[in-house]
């Protein structure tokens, strides 16, 4: 038997027979608190096994989907080839109508993201769900920054909004992006695809405290899974999930609730 490298759970389909396609991108160059990121995409594939591959919520199973994981892209490069990398391979894989999952990182990944889908699809709106608003112009002297993603990423589509955002620099609060939860379904366009980019610490860090910024009075599990269910009568053309900290994660029930939502949003979404 051929040894195999990690993947995550149920991510056995070869590229050109799957519809949902895993992606690491253990990027951590701006982060600015505490570390971790790029130890994320293995920790979450890694927990991804201590879970049951069927979801009594969707009621489907992840072995039915058709799920593909690339493994990690190469991050021994300068931010600016890896985000160009990433845009490349996210168009590619949107214009094969593919359904890209990417496990960062920290949260800049999601620039590449949102540029790859827009080169493929013309069009494209995104949600971003995050404790943080993520708006500033220019953090530490870098335009290009976790602290600023949700600004240039803003830049990059044709629509942003943002969801479980608690933590604002004061001007901020009157930015048009900030919505409740509940406002979900009628704030998003109709018209426009979907990307969906999930920061772990949009979670109250009582249930995952092992992110780079955690952030008091988040939102609960079952709220982020209601965000999913939310978003199946759109057309979702990929998602990423970001800043999980595996080093402030002793319990490992971290790295379990990303890999769990993982489950649960690839099934709301595309199962
Ligand atoms: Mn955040």
């Amino acid at each position: 038997m051929k040894p195999r490298p990690l993947r995550f759970l149920s991510a056995d389909y070869p590229l050109e027979d799957s519809r949902v396609v895993i992606l690491g991108v253990p990027l951590e160059r701006t982060v600015t608190f505490r570390g971790g990121p790029a130890q994320a995409p293995s920790a979450i594939r890694y927990a991804s096994w201590s879970l049951e591959s069927f979801s009594a919520i969707s009621r489907r199973d992840l072995s039915g989907v058709g799920l593909c994981d690339l493994g990690d892209l190469d991050t021994e490069r300068s931010l600016g080839e890896i985000l160009g990398t990433l845009e490349e391979e996210i168009s590619g894989l949107v214009r094969a109508g593919k359904r890209p999952v990417v496990l960062g990182g920290e949260h800049t990944v999601t620039l590449g993201c949102v540029r790859g889908a827009k080169a493929a699809l013309g069009k494209l709106q995104l949600l971003v769900l995050d404790a943080h608003s993520d708006l500033r112009d220019e953090y530490l002297g870098e335009r290009i920054s976790h602290a600023t993603v949700a600004r240039r990423a803003g830049e990059a589509v044709d629509g942003l909004l943002i969801v479980g955002a608690r933590s604002f620099v004061g001007p901020e609060l009157s930015e048009p992006f900030f919505i409740p939860l509940d406002e979900l379904p009628r704030a998003l366009d109709k018209g426009l695809p979907v990307w969906l980019s999930l920061d772990l610490d949009v979670l109250d860090p009582s249930l995952c405290p092992g992110v780079t910024n955690p952030e008091p009075g988040g939102l609960s599990y079952h709220e982020v899974i209601g965000a999913f269910r939310a978003l199946r009568d759109f057309e979702v053309v990929g998602l990423d999930l970001v800043e999980l900290a595996p080093p402030f994660d002793p319990s490992g029930v971290s790295a379990i609730t990303a890999a769990k939502l993982l489950i649960e949003a690839i099934l709301a979404l595309w199962g």
